[in-house]
């Protein structure tokens, strides 16, 4: 009896990252070296790297995780470039590139071809009541990358209402006082502690449990898009997130795994097989509600001032006056 128990191995999941974009392509590069591992306590990783361009491409990309969309040559910037596209390819990336237990969307929200490509991907997956969380790195230092980064934004508030499907939104953005290294570094500790969450190897946590975490409604029933957030260890806890909507919670038996706030959704697992340490317990995955508009509304006001700004430059010296004569070609003589 007790051999038979003993001998009891859970299912091990799998996670799909799709990085889209060179934000996202640069980013799932460095998480590459976990694809296939196997570790103990963690989720296997599959790994799927999808742009318009080759520019941001790493030269040993296995061609087989790659998603390059023929004929196309980046974006430039701009979301609505390629987008009939991308609508068209979603399909058939989603065939040659399988959904997972959990499926991870890694995008620039500034840029052109990650960030509209996601809605779209989301979209598809939500449709088929995948497990989603997307993963948004903005950026307010042009105009045009906090426009795109607001667009973004808005866009997976679009998925929810399309699709009354719930969806989970990491957001981080780059600034003058937070560098993309220190992003990156983040988003990877991020799906680190994802590929715990969803080993299926935590005690007291089944995939019932997290497909419920994933998917908090407002009281009315109405589905949400929440913003995730990580607090590791028991002393910092964000106050600027909004109400915590649902809560899932990886500690170990020593550590008191209490979160400060009662919370309608919460669910906890014991992750005792891992083989290294990778943060302090506990470990609570936050989604709420206060994160995206007050986002929104920042990048409204960067938007605005930089439009102002644009609109006080001087209107540079002139150097052709009305004394001048042209000539055909545009040659002046003195
Ligand atoms: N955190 C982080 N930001 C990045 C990285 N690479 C580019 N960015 C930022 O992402 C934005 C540009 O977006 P990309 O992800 O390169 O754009 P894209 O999706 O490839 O779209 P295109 O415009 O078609 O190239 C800018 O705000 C960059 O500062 C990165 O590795 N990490
Ligand atoms: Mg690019």
């Amino acid at each position: 009896m007790n051999d038979q128990v003993a001998q009891i191995t859970r299912k091990k999941n799998t996670i799909r990252i799709y990085g889209a974009g060179g934000t996202g392509v640069a980013i799932t590069a460095a998480l590459d070296q976990y694809a296939g591992k196997q570790a103990p306590g963690f989720a296997n990783i599959l790994t799927t790297f999808i742009d318009t361009s080759d520019s941001d491409l790493p030269s040993n990309i296995d061609p087989a995780k790659l998603y390059l969309f023929p004929e196309l040559d980046g974006s430039g910037q701009e979301r609505a470039e390629n987008h009939p596209e991308y609508q068209a390819r979603i399909k058939e990336i989603l065939q040659k590139h399988r959904p997972s237990d959990l499926n991870i969307i890694i995008t620039s929200a500034s840029g052109g071809t990650g960030s509209g490509l996601a809605p779209e991907l989301i979209a598809e997956l939500l449709q088929k009541d995948h497990n989603v969380i997307v993963v948004a790195v903005g950026d307010a230092a042009t105009r045009k990358f906090a426009r795109n980064s607001r667009a973004t934004l808005k866009s997976f508030m679009g998925n929810v209402a399309v699709t009354k499907h719930s969806l989970a939104v990491f957001y981080a953005e780059n600034s003058r006082l937070v560098s993309e290294a220190k992003i990156n570094e983040k988003i990877e500790q991020l799906v680190t502690v994802l590929s715990i969450l969803y080993s299926g190897e935590n005690r007291r946590m089944d995939s019932k449990d997290l497909y419920k975490w994933l998917r908090p409604t407002t009281v009315d029933g109405a589905p949400m898009l929440t913003a995730l957030s990580i607090v590791e260890g028991s002393t910092d806890y964000p106050t600027n997130i909004g109400q915590v909507v649902s809560l899932a919670t990886l500690t170990n038996d020593r550590e008191n795994a209490a979160y400060p706030e009662m919370v309608d959704i919460q669910f906890t697992g014991f992750p005792d097989n891992i083989d290294r340490e990778v943060s302090e317990w506990p470990i609570h995955f936050v989604l709420s509600d206060g994160v995206i508009a007050p986002a929104i509304d920042r990048l409204t006001k960067t938007i605005d001032e930089l439009e102002e700004n644009r609109q006080a430059r001087l209107a540079p010296a002139k150097i052709l006056d009305s004394s001048d004569v042209v000539g055909s070609s545009g040659i002046v003589f003195d």
